[in-house]
């Protein structure tokens, strides 16, 4: 079993789209372990976002992350990093595939209503951040 960490993001919690988003996250056969609506603050979001300190992106991808309510949550399942990924579509939702949550649900590239962890690694350092806010 694996377990990969997943984020609402605050254009899909203002759209209502976190129970037609979870209850496809439970229909692919993962479990929704932890659940949180939560404010992620500035610094929660910049180390969860390091890798892309240096890109363009970064200050725009940081105050959307802060500006609103997220639900953060921790999915558990049968290659849960793949299955999710697969779920969510491509970041770009012009370029997501038909039925995947960002072709469904994302308003643009930047709010582009979920995240998933990109690998096993990924996942235990972002589960590990993220641990302070479900405490
Ligand atoms: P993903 O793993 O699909 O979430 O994509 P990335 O790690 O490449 O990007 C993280 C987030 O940065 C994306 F979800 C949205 C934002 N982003 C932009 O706003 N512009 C870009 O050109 C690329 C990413």
């Amino acid at each position: 079993m694996e377990r990969t960490l997943c984020i609402i993001k605050p254009d899909a919690v203002k759209n209502g789209f976190v129970e037609e988003i979870n209850n496809l996250i439970i229909k692919n056969g993962l479990q929704i372990l932890k659940s949180k609506k939560t404010k992620i603050s500035a610094e929660i979001a910049e180390e969860f976002y390091s890798e892309h300190s240096e890109k363009p992106f970064f200050t725009e991808l940081v105050e959307f992350m802060t500006s609103d309510y997220s639900v953060v949550q921790v999915l558990q399942g049968y290659n849960a990093v793949i299955n999710y990924r697969n779920l969510m579509g491509a970041t770009n939702p012009n370029e997501a595939d038909e039925g995947t949550l960002r072709a469904k649900f994302a308003e643009s590239l930047s709010k582009n209503a979920v995240h998933g962890s990109d690998s096993l690694d990924s996942a235990q350092r972002e589960i590990d951040i993220m641990l302070k806010i479900f405490d």
